[in-house]
């Protein structure tokens, strides 16, 4: 089918990368171009609907500092962090002693999140919120191996729907911590049990939901990032299985097997609640499936 447009435009503009370009650039900008140029033709793109998505980038990177990331999340609302990573940790399925599913960073990582002791409390300053006390062991998936000395972070929104950068009325690093594993390669600590959370909707990533017709809550859930020498880093998240969002997550990162159960937990002053919780990592120099 011949296209009304000059069918030669792409290719001269692909063409005009020059022999200095990297290989792997060249790639990318290449299919970036192709993919980009054919929406536009395929839709036939107007020029005010070109504007706006320039103008939504715009207001994106104007949003965007330390403590927002606003160009991330206009990714997340499109599924594409999560695909990504669907396409990085190909790895993980459901498996008997499959190691633990990855899923995204999302926006509100803290690279100086605090060393704390297992047994700490990550919660100040939340009076409505269920006490859980989280625990669990790391261990290699499959050996069975407890990792010692494994660093295991994480961090979770406060029962008002914030995370801790976001809302000025929280102590610096609340609800959030990294913990190392004891002898036993176990970590432990008190937290809350995650609600669920509208991701920030007064920007363009709120926009874009809003003209899609989509609501902006991610399922309850928990951020997790564990490392240990000679083992891959394992970013992911759990999610609350009574959360009502679990199939419509606004960010598409919920797998099955990140869904765990938070129990009652009996004659501890300090939670009612409790959820156990074990890490399984991949050796640096192997693959899953092998
Ligand atoms: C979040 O809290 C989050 O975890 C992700 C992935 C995207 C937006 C907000
Ligand atoms: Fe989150």
């Amino acid at each position: 089918m011949a296209s009304r447009f000059d069918p030669n435009f792409t290719g001269n503009v692909i063409n005009a990368m020059g022999p200095k370009t990297s290989p792997r650039l060249r790639q990318l900008m290449t299919g970036l171009i192709q993919h980009v140029h054919d929406f536009a033709r395929e839709n036939e793109l107007t020029v005010d609907e070109w504007m706006a998505g320039v103008q939504l980038i715009n207001w994106a990177g104007r949003m965007s500092d330390a403590k927002r990331n606003e160009g991330q999340l206009l990714c997340d609302v499109i599924g594409l962090e999560s695909l990504v990573d669907e396409i990085t940790y190909k790895l993980a399925d459901e498996a008997k002693d499959a190691p633990t599913a990855t899923a995204i960073l999302g926006p509100f990582f803290r690279a100086d999140t605090p060393y704390r002791k297992n047994g700490d409390n990550l919660v100040t300053g939340v009076k409505d919120g269920e006490m859980t006390f989280m625990h669990g062991q790391v261990v290699d998936f499959e050996t069975k191996k407890p990792l010692v000395g494994a660093t295991v972070e994480v961090w979770q929104a406060s029962t008002n729907g914030l995370y801790e950068q976001q809302d000025p009325n929280q102590v610096e690093h609340n609800l959030r911590g990294k913990f190392v594993t004891d002898d036993e390669g176990r970590y432990y600590f008190y937290c809350l049990r995650p609600t669920p959370y509208p991701v920030p909707d007064d920007g363009p990533a709120g926009k874009l939901l809003q003209l899609m017709d989509r609501h902006p809550f991610r399922p309850a859930h928990i951020h997790i990032i564990a490392t240990h020498d000679g083992y891959k880093p394992l970013t992911t998240q759990i999610f609350d299985r009574k959360d009502k969002y679990l199939t419509n997550d606004s960010v598409f990162a919920v797998k099955d097997s990140l869904i765990v159960d938070f129990v009652p937990r009996e004659n501890d002053p300090q939670a009612g609640l409790e959820l156990k919780y074990d890490v399984k990592m991949v050796p640096e120099n192997k693959s899953a499936k092998s």
